[in-house]
């Protein structure tokens, strides 16, 4: 088996106590981080999420899967967070999950790819209310705020924050930015409910507000 289907399937099966050597292996054996993670790990995640759905894979291995990510992730942080030290950016993003969604993955994939396009990132969490995305907004002051749902559930909520935020007046001088995100949110989606800027995907997302900020 191949060093990244060997690392899939160590996601799919929750190989928590192996996980970090075998990422370390595999950046040994020449692999990028990028490979690892794209290739490797989040087509582990694939799987998963394919045999949750089909009942073949139940709450508690998915939760196994997800924290042996997390895992390969503190192994691949710092690389993925370096970039391209020549395009930093100056900017702060305030990042979390909706209320009602504890995923946390993707946000932190997010997160990653704003630090390493140079971007000081504030992550207030996951199962966060559109109240306390209003607050967290007032106390740090960031340039954009991200907001993820991965659940078809959950959509309504970050459109009632994008509502609470727009309704504190936090809006209305246009300098401060709404991107939006997640598996089942689509651009479409993300005009419908009035935010500025949709991500398909980390990097994607982080492209879009660069983008912005500079033109
Ligand atoms: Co959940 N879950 N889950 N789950 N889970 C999904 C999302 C699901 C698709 C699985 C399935 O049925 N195939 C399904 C949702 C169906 C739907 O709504 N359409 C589902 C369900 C149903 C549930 C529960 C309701 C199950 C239950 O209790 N019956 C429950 C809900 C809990 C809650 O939130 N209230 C639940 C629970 C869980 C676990 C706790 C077990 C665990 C989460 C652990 C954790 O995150 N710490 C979990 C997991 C792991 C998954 C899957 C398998 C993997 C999610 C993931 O991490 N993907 C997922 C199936 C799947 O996605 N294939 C599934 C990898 C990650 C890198 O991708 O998060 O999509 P993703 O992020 C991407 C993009 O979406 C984007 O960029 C990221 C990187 O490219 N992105 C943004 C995300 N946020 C962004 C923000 C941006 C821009 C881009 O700008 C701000």
């Amino acid at each position: 088996m191949s060093i990244l289907n060997e690392l899939a399937k160590s996601i799919e099966e929750g190989k928590l106590q192996e996980i970090k050597e075998q990422v370390s292996h595999a950046l040994a054996e020449g692999l990028s981080a990028e490979e690892i993670l794209e290739k490797g790990l989040m087509q582990g995640m694939d799987v998963v999420g394919k045999r949750f759905a089909a009942e073949d894979m139940f709450i508690p291995e998915v939760m196994l899967s997800a924290r042996t990510m997390h895992e390969a992730l503190l192994v691949l942080r710092p690389l993925l967070e370096q970039g391209d030290q020549n395009v930093k950016m100056k900017g702060k993003v305030l990042l979390g999950t909706v209320e009602g969604d504890i995923h946390d993955i993707g946000k932190s994939l997010v997160e990653m790819m704003f630090v390493a396009n140079g971007f000081e990132v504030v992550d207030i969490g996951e199962n966060i209310s559109p109240q306390a995305f209003v607050d967290a907004i007032k106390e740090h002051k960031p340039d954009v705020v991200g907001l993820s749902a991965l659940l078809t559930t959950t959509m309504p909520a970050m459109a009632r924050t994008v509502e609470a935020i727009s309704a504190a007046g936090l809006r209305d001088d246009g300098r401060l930015k709404v991107i939006v995100g997640g598996a089942p949110v689509t651009e479409e989606f993300a005009r419908e409910i009035n935010a500025d800027y949709y991500g398909e995907n980390a990097l994607d997302g982080v492209e879009v507000v660069k983008q912005a900020l500079a033109g």
